[in-house]
């Protein structure tokens, strides 16, 4: 092994997470390689460029919190940002703390294999290059393996297949064309609207309705950001206080002890407001199955509303349990319904049989388009950790130890997986949390961790088997509290893949995690065995 091979930590993924993980990394001396198989920084932000692609967590909050000059010096343009200045904003990270030089792009990591021996983690890229470290950093990020469903006759299809989570770099225009889009999910629901503005005819295959609340995007508001600005550290510690790390103005009453009138009030002010802060209309929506009927009862009356053809606003209402699967935020969504060049095709009453070289074939029909996109999602959580051969102590791989599920400790490290750390893995609150802030608090805590290590001159630290049985059933504990483990098919509990083993993956609670994360280091890294 020469020198350009030898690392003290190899990062996988160059996203926000894989990108503050090299800058702390870096502040402890530690010699550091980030692999990205994309071609610039970004991970999420990097994929999904379809049109409308947009967070849906407030501006102000969905950035890095680690440099107040980083927060004060950049601008968001928009209450919600937009794919492409969030993708701008990665960059002037990546330039402004020199990221780029200890980047090596167009990386596909295909295996990473523990030596015992010499406690070193053998890395082999797809070009077939090796490189060794002491330490590997997993971010690869919650929703980075797409999902293609294994439609029949879909390399038949003569048009182009688009996936949401994998858009050209140069767009596409779809001005006088036919297009078929395959999901009515967060991606569908945000390109849905300019597509079909676009387009000439847009055709939107549904299996399953989302529940979507109006983003109220706007630009941003100079007076708030200036207000946030003077005080956002304390912004930021009061948010990281919230059940999701997102101040999302939580009603403490539940939607059962007030008058029909005054719920409905409640509902139509959080309607009017936007966005994600709807869930949190009252305390009870996540756990009480009538109380979470009354606001399904409300968004179906807006979609009624919304939308004139009423057959179309029956198949756009779901009867699921609202927040089970991702609540959708959307710009116009429903209203796209009424549109002359759109229509909804029911794929849950006659599903979809083959693609066909000129579009689809349902069993009611058969439908003819120039592009077919697919919004189907992803292989959330552990799609993109499994598509790396990754071997730990005996050889033992993740895949075969998460044949039934990924089980772990504190969503961060997996006994027999020595040295190898996973940032917001199934197990912790991820992307039931904001993400930045989720991101944050793991690389903060396995930076202190491998400084600990380096300081008591530990070589190995490999989480306990019996502390991470402990921890899966106090995930599922948690989770067993709600209506969402059982109340859909979501992609947080791997339901929305074939014979993926179902099991509810994100920590329910982003302050009570961090408690028992803190513990944990404290009592000297309590779970854990340091050798
Ligand atoms: P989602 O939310 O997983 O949505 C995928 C959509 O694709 C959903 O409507 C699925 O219907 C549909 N789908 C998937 N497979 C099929 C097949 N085989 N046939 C018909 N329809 C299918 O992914 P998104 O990309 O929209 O959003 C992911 C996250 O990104 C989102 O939650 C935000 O956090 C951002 P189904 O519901 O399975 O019946």
């Amino acid at each position: 092994m020469n020198a350009e091979q030898k690392l003290d930590v190899i990062i996988v993924g160059a996203g926000f997470a894989g990108m503050y993980a090299l800058h702390r990394m870096r502040a402890l001396g530690l010699k550091t390689k980030v692999f990205e198989r994309g071609d610039g920084v970004g991970g999420t932000w990097y994929w999904n460029r379809y049109p409308g692609a947009r967070c849906d967590v407030n501006s102000m909050e969905y950035s890095y919190q680690f440099s107040d000059e980083l927060q004060q010096n950049w601008s968001w343009s928009e209450k919600y940002a937009p794919q492409p200045e969030i993708l701008e904003y990665a960059n002037h990270v990546a330039d402004k703390f020199d990221l780029l030089r200890d980047i090596n792009f167009g990386c596909n990591i295909t295996s990473l294999h523990f030596d015992k021996n010499s406690s070193l983690w053998q890395c082999t890229t797809e070009k077939g290059e090796l490189f060794y470290s002491r330490y590997c950093i997993m971010a690869t990020g919650c929703l980075s393996k797409n999902n293609i469903p294994d439609f029949p006759g879909l390399g038949n299809f003569r048009g182009e297949v688009l996936h949401t989570g994998n858009w050209p770099q140069k767009g596409r225009d779809f001005t006088g064309k036919t297009v078929g889009i395959i999901g009515t999910g967060s991606s569908a629901i945000q390109a849905i609207p300019l597509i079909a503005k676009q387009a000439s005819e847009l055709l939107i295959f549904q299996r399953t309705p989302s529940y979507s609340i109006p983003a109220r995007n706007e630009a941003m508001d100079k007076k708030y950001e200036a207000k946030i600005k003077a005080e956002y550290s304390t912004f930021r510690e009061d948010n990281s206080r919230r059940y999701a790390a997102l101040n999302n103005n939580p009603n403490s009453v539940s939607a059962l002890e007030v008058s029909e009138k005054e719920r409905q009030t409640e509902y139509e002010q959080r309607w009017e407001a936007g966005g994600l802060p709807f869930l949190a209309s009252f305390n009870d929506l996540a756990i009480n199955i009538e109380a979470n009927e009354t606001a399904s009862k409300f968004i179906q009356g807006k979609i009624r509303e919304i939308v004139e053809n009423q057959s179309v606003a029956d198949l756009l209402c779901p009867s699921t349990i609202v927040g089970c699967k991702r609540l959708c935020v959307d710009t116009d969504y429903y209203k796209t319904f009424n549109r002359k060049n759109v229509s909804l095709v029911d794929v849950a009453n006659h599903p979809i049989e083959e693609i066909t070289e000129s579009g689809l074939k349902t069993s009611a029909g058969e439908y003819e388009f120039d592009y077919l996109i697919l919004a189907t999602g992803f292989d959330a959580m552990t799609g993109a950790l499994l598509d790396i051969d990754i071997k730990g102590l005996e050889g033992k791989r993740l895949k075969d130890k998460w044949q039934d599920g990924p089980k772990n400790y504190l969503g961060l490290s997996v006994s027999g997986f020595p040295n190898l750390f996973t940032i917001t893995g199934p197990g912790s609150p991820s992307v039931l949390a904001n993400m930045i802030v989720a991101i944050e608090q793991h690389v903060d805590w396995i930076s202190d961790c491998l400084k600990h290590l380096e300081k008591h001159s530990y070589q190995v630290i490999v989480a306990d088997e019996a502390a991470e049985e402990k921890w899966v059933l106090e995930v599922n504990r948690i989770a067993d509290q709600t209506l969402y483990p059982e109340g859909c098919n979501s992609w947080y509990t791997g339901a929305n893949i074939p014979d993926k083993p179902r099991i509810f993956m994100p920590y329910l609670g982003f302050p009570s995690y961090v408690q028992h994360c803190e513990h944990v280091a404290r009592n000297n890294y309590e779970g854990f065995k340091l050798s």
